[in-house]
């Protein structure tokens, strides 16, 4: 039996944190369990489905595991459910020992790096993710994106990169100088700027761009990108 089960969708960000993470870890036992959220059935009324299509039978099941009805969540084989991409991340990297933390014992490491955690969540992935919902889910949905919501959303990562930059001249990765959970947390909401044709805000910052390069460069994450892109082309060709 797997040591736990993942609930994600292809194509989420916040799933792909949670891989991202396993990836890097090197931990495969686990068993990762599709919810399709165009069909609904990760909540029960989600406001984006289509009027004649009924609600899933799974989306009651799926309530259970996250109250809001959203992915990902990872339930484990003793029966514990967490949801929220970041504490999963940081439950399974302290779980399993990732390298993917400053020790405890350092209380200052430690200290910034829920500093470097906060400043994602709410500075970057924020903005972001808005620019990622009007221009690529909206895009599934047949909805058309709110050009006042992107510029906007685009002004904030701007300037979130403007600080970035001078930041790292100083330091490689986002919490210090080692690689952690933090960068890893902003890889999957970066692919979705490039998707959307906004790549050119990491690119035209050097010591952005340079960080950018590391991250993403790494054999894990590359191994993961590289898979995804096979498997969307054989979703594309079985079409
Ligand atoms: N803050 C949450 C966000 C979860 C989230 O919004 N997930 C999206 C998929 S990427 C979702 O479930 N969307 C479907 C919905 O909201 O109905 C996290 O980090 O896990």
């Amino acid at each position: 039996m797997p040591a736990f089960t993942l609930y994600g969708s292809r194509g989420s960000t916040n799933t792909d944190r949670v891989r991202l993470t396993l990836a890097e870890g090197g931990f495969t036992d686990y068993e990762h369990v599709l919810v399709n959220l165009q069909k609904g059935e990760q909540k029960v009324g989600d406001p984006f489905l289509l009027q004649d299509d009924a609600a899933s039978p799974c989306s009651e099941e799926h309530m259970k595991r996250h109250p809001w009805g959203k992915i990902p969540v990872i339930t484990t084989a003793e029966g514990f459910t967490l949801y929220e991409s970041r504490p999963i991340c940081k439950y399974l990297a302290t779980k399993y020992s990732f390298p993917l933390l400053p020790p405890d014992s350092d209380v200052e490491a430690a200290a910034l790096f829920d500093q470097a955690q906060c400043v994602e969540t709410i500075y970057f992935a924020e903005p972001a993710g808005r620019i990622g919902f009007e221009k690529f889910v909206k895009r599934f949905r047949g909805l058309p994106p709110d050009e006042a919501v992107v510029s906007d959303a685009l002004r904030s990562v701007e300037m979130f990169f403007d600080v970035a930059e001078r930041l790292l001249h100083h330091k490689d990765y986002m919490a210090g100088n080692d690689f952690t959970l933090v960068d890893i947390y902003y890889i999957p909401l970066i692919q979705r700027l490039f998707a959307c044709g906004y790549g050119d805000i990491i690119v035209s910052r050097e010591a952005v761009s340079a960080w950018w390069d590391r991250c993403v460069n790494r054999p894990a994450v590359q191994r993961m990108l590289a898979a995804d892109k096979e498997a969307a082309a054989a979703v594309a060709a079985s079409k």
